[in-house]
């Protein structure tokens, strides 16, 4: 057995993991007690992790054409073709998708390839659709783009305000570290603004269910009110900063009293009135933002908005104080440091820093080899994908992301992708809906397989360490453009033999004709160089470290700005002019409601990962809609009830769950679901693509949709054991599907038009006919189980999915027929009456760590067991990473409640009340 370090590959806290294996397995994760980011914690993602990896379902050989190849064909075909593109077209016709999940050393080959040496502007990163805003607002405030805050400041904070984040779900060991603070220290405010009641809101004191995209109106409010009340800080403004006049005279062409900002933003006056009482009135304050601000058509202004706020009341640079920009992908801050945005250069150097693209010029120059920089910023995410649509770019190498499910108006962006001549994909599952679109296949290496580094939201730079052979022939990233460079005629600039090289670069890249005053010819913030000459061993060894690291700081940097110099030209932060605007996606008669979209807490993105651990899909097992009940009643649509949306470009099917959590007029899909996983549950199909002006970032949470209950005759729940290997359904011949990984089966939710004869179906579909039913056709019901030589094969109950019982039982009959066992006649019995011997497993996993279902902790409740602590010592729901605290806080309110609303159990926002 033995024991490694490294770190979680999903959310941008960042957790230190420590990894079991046992002979090239992992068989267990726990957090790292050493790890500043976590300190031992793990969130329900992170603690799954080794339940993810495996050699099923990853890619293993590279792909050209459709036909399997060797490496050296491969890696000669994509060298090949970009060259005649290139020599055809101009570099200008190639260009690079890339992705925050990958690692810097990655991402740093890849920047240097196609933005030095091929000599393309047109490299962008998913981070385009996640960071942007927050990013050009910095760079707009700070002069770089550099987050000032730490972890540490929540707990400094007297003042929490988290908008547009669902910490509690996206963010889980930061929130638990939050409410952890709360709990010790009761003064500590915590300030919701989200037009959704999300898990969050369990710790907040205040909570502001605004309009959506009204926080800009928000923000330049609260600026006014701070010099309309003398809570303007006088000395730190003049001191520190420029630009407080035009910032100011912008906040007030709107009225600035209370009743009319609350009445633009929806909002109770008295509430807004507390939020602004509470704001001005403290020094320490943490506005730690997310995506409800950068994934909007004015994100930047958003962004700006709220560091205006700060800059003017001094609450920046001290501890417990700043504007919090916390990041989503493992490694978002990564690629903004090696320059992964098309309007970057590399190492915080920008097309119009001056003398950038000379310093770089000579610093990529290897003896015989000089880089051919282009002079001008590239195409952001959107207008990429509309210059491949026009033809303009012919070629297109995607790594680590999947542009045919995330960015907005997908349905385009594939077809935009159909029609490029050289589409080339890394990647390390088999099945993605990018993957159709590749002429080229490259399998990838993946977490655990591959080594580099990540950094943080707090600017952490942490190792991810290889502790695993790649399966198949999957090879590293870095490796594979290392390749390509060499076919392309680099080979001298890309001589790299390992990761550490890579990162030893770019650490003196940071520090090359960087004078360590941040006001000097050349200076920028980001400044790594302390960490150059690294050796093996040491890159090896290197323990977390925040940016920036120098001779001046050689053991990092906690906080920004302390000094109140910023990385302007003049050392003053500016606070910017906003005029809030509104959504662009326009609603209308055909599109009446509003679409948010975002993230539920066991799955992350594409689900090409957390979608291979079962205990993962049953927290929410299906695409669904939150839709309040008095928008579901004027539809005519029940709680689990099938409905769709259509929007601009496309339509979504999904389970209603009636919420009051909703605001009337809006609902919420996850971003989560693809066709690996459902017929028609990708979110990114229904909206439109607008992006801020400055940012580029797309409007991902302001959508315009219709909505309607699906019309089907039937409804049916199948499981099929994984080696029978059926997929039963398109949606061609079935109305609606959702696929659920069970451990040992594939369990499939169907609806359809048309009725069946089952037990027919079953044997011609199966393969294997029915050994037992039982029938009520008056009812529409069916039960039915196929076996061989005594083996469960498959399982089908035809009905609605609501009288289905909890499925671990029969997960586990799939188990043990996979292991050979056959039924006894007392489980036989049992398959018909659709249930186990009643063991608590009924309805949807609210606890994934202990794998406690809603159905046992209901019961637990009924007989007395009605708190958190009390269903803990009996069911240890909640006693792990903690994240369903939250749903067994509404579990137990609900059953006090027990006449009430038949609407969906979550705090309301009426419930939460000004402390
Ligand atoms: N479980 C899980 N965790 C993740 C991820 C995942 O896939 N799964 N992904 C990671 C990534 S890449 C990212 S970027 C982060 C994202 O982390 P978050 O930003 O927390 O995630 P979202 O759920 O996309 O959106 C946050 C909230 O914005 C709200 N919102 C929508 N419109 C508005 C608005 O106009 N104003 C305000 N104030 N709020 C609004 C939504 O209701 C939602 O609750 O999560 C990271 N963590
Ligand atoms: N409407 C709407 N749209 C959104 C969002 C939203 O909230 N609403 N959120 C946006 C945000 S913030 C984000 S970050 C994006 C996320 O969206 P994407 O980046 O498109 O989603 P992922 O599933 O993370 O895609 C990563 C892919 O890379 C593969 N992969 C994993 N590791 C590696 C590796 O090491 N190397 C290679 N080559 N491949 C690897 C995975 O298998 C997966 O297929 O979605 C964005 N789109
Ligand atoms: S909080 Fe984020 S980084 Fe930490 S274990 Fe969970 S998913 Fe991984
Ligand atoms: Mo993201």
């Amino acid at each position: 057995m033995q024991q490694a370090r490294t770190t979680c590959p999903y959310c941008g806290v960042g957790c230190g993991v420590v990894a079991q294996l046992d002979d090239a397995q992992m068989i267990h994760v726990a957090g790292d007690a050493q790890h500043p980011a976590n300190y031992g914690r793990l969130c329900v993602k992170g603690a799954a992790l080794h339940e993810t990896l495996g050699e099923h379902g990853r890619l293993t050989r590279p792909r050209v054409d459709g036909a399997e190849v060797d490496w050296d064909t491969a890696l000669d075909s994509v060298a090949t073709r970009l060259a005649a593109i290139r020599e055809a077209q101009g570099a200008a016709a190639i260009s690079a998708y890339l992705s925050g999940q990958l690692l810097t050393e990655d991402y740093y080959v890849a920047n240097k390839l196609f933005k030095g040496f091929v000599g393309t502007p047109h490299l962008d990163t998913n981070s385009r659709l996640c960071m942007a805003s927050a990013v050009a607002a910095h760079k707009r405030a700070f002069g770089a783009d550099a987050v000032p805050c730490c972890y540490e400041d929540l707990e400094e904070a007297e003042l929490v305000v988290l908008v547009g984040s669902n910490l509690a779900w996206n963010h889980p060991v930061l929130y638990q570290r939050l409410k952890a603070t709360k709990t010790r220290n009761p003064l500590l405010r915590v300030v919701v603004i989200d037009p959704r009641v999300t898990d969050s809101c369990e710790i907040a004191d205040l909570y502001l269910g605004l309009a959506p995209g009204s926080d800009g109106r928000l923000f330049t409010g609260l600026l006014a009110r701070m010099a309309d009340t003398g809570r303007l800080d006088r000395v730190y403004l003049d001191r520190h900063t420029a630009g407080l006049e035009e910032a100011l005279a912008a906040a007030r062409e709107e009225d600035t009293t209370v009743e009319a900002i609350a009445a633009d933003c929806d909002l109770d006056p008295e509430r807004l009135e507390t939020f602004y009482y509470w704001f001005t009135t403290q020094l320490h304050v943490v506005t730690l933002f997310s995506q409800g601000i950068n994934q909007s058509s004015s994100g930047t202004d958003k962004a700006g908005a709220i560091i205006n706020c700060h800059l003017a009341g001094g609450k920046t640079g001290l501890p417990g104080a700043g504007p919090f920009s916390i990041t989503g992908q493992p490694n978002a801050m990564g690629g903004r440091e090696v320059g992964g945005l098309a309007n970057q250069l590399a190492a915080h150097m920008d097309y119009d820093t001056p003398g950038a693209i000379d310093r770089l010029t000579r610093f990529w120059t290897t003896p015989g080899l000089v880089p051919t920089l282009p002079e001008k910023p590239g195409h952001k995410a959107l207008a990429l994908f509309e210059a491949i649509e026009r033809g303009e770019v012919q070629a297109v190498w995607i790594m680590g992301t999947n542009p045919a499910v995330s960015l907005p108006d997908a349905n385009r962006v594939r077809r935009a992708l159909a029609r490029c001549p050289l589409v080339i994909v890394s990647e390390c599952a088999a099945a993605t809906d990018l993957l159709p679109y590749a002429d080229i296949v490259l399998p990838a290496s993946g977490w655990s397989e591959k080594d580099g580094t990540v950094t943080n939201s707090e600017r952490c730079i942490s190792r991810q360490r290889g502790l695993m052979p790649p399966p198949g022939e999957a090879r590293h990233d870095w490796w594979i453009m290392v390749e390509v460079a060499r076919r392309l005629g680099f080979g001298e600039a890309f001589a790299y033999d390992h990761p550490a090289e890579i990162f030893d670069e770019h650490a003196r890249l940071s520090g090359f004709e960087n004078p360590s005053d941040s006001q000097g010819e050349g200076a920028r913030l980001f400044d790594i160089s302390a960490l150059a000459g690294l050796d093996r061993a040491a890159y090896d060894a290197l323990a977390p470290i925040q940016w920036p690291v120098t001779a001046d700081a050689p053991h990092g940097t906690a906080r920004l700005f302390e000094a109140g110099r910023f990385a302007t030209p003049d050392g003053r932060a500016r606070l910017v002019p906003v005029r809030p605007r509104g959504p662009a996606q326009a609603l209308s008669e055909v599109r009446p409601l509003r679409l948010n979209t975002g993230r539920v807490r066991d799955q992350w993105h594409t689900m090409t990962r957390t979608g291979r651990a079962p205990r993962l899909m049953n927290h929410r097992a299906e695409p669904f809609i939150e839709v309040h009940p008095d928008d579901a009643a004027a539809h005519g649509i029940e709680d689990q009830q099938l409905a769709r949306l259509v929007g601009a470009g496309g339509d979504y099917v999904g389970r209603a769950r009636l919420s009051r959590a909703q605001r009337p007029g809006e609902l919420f899909v996850p971003i989560h679901w693809t066709d690996q996983f459902s017929g028609r549950a990708r979110m990114g199909a229904l909206l439109e693509q607008h992006a801020d002006p400055l940012s580029g970032q797309p409007e991902a949470k302001h959508g315009a949709v219709s909505l309607a209950p699906l019309a089907c005759a039937w409804e049916a729940t199948l499981v099929v054991a994984d080696d029978l290997a059926v997929a039963p359904t398109r949606c061609g011949e079935v109305g609606y599907w959702a696929r659920i990984p069970l451990a040992r089966a594939q369990r499939w939710q169907l609806a359809g038009g048309e009725a069946r004869d089952w037990l027919a179906w079953a044997a011609r579909r199966l393969g294997v006919a029915a050994s037992l039913w039982c029938d009520d056709p008056a009812h529409g019901r069916l039960r039915a189980a196929g076996l061989q030589e005594g083996r469960l094969r498959w399982w089908l109950m035809v009905g609605p999915p609501a009288e289905l019982p909890g499925l671990a039982w029969l997960d586990a009959r799939f188990s043990e027929a996979a292991s050979g066992e056959a039924l006894t006649t007392e489980q036989r019995r049992r398959l018909l009456a659709g249930c186990d011997d009643g063991a608590g497993d009924s309805g949807p996993l609210v606890c994934s760590c202990h794998q406690v279902a809603e159905g046992a902790i209901v019961a637990a409740i009924r007989e007395g067991d009605a708190s958190v602590e009390a269903l803990g010592a009996r069911l240890a729901c909640g006693t792990q990473c903690g994240s369903c605290i939250p749903e067994l806080k509404s579990l137990i309110e609900d059953r006090a409640d027990e006449e009430g609303s038949h609407a969906r159990v979550k705090p309301q926002p009426e419930a939460i009340d000004v402390a």
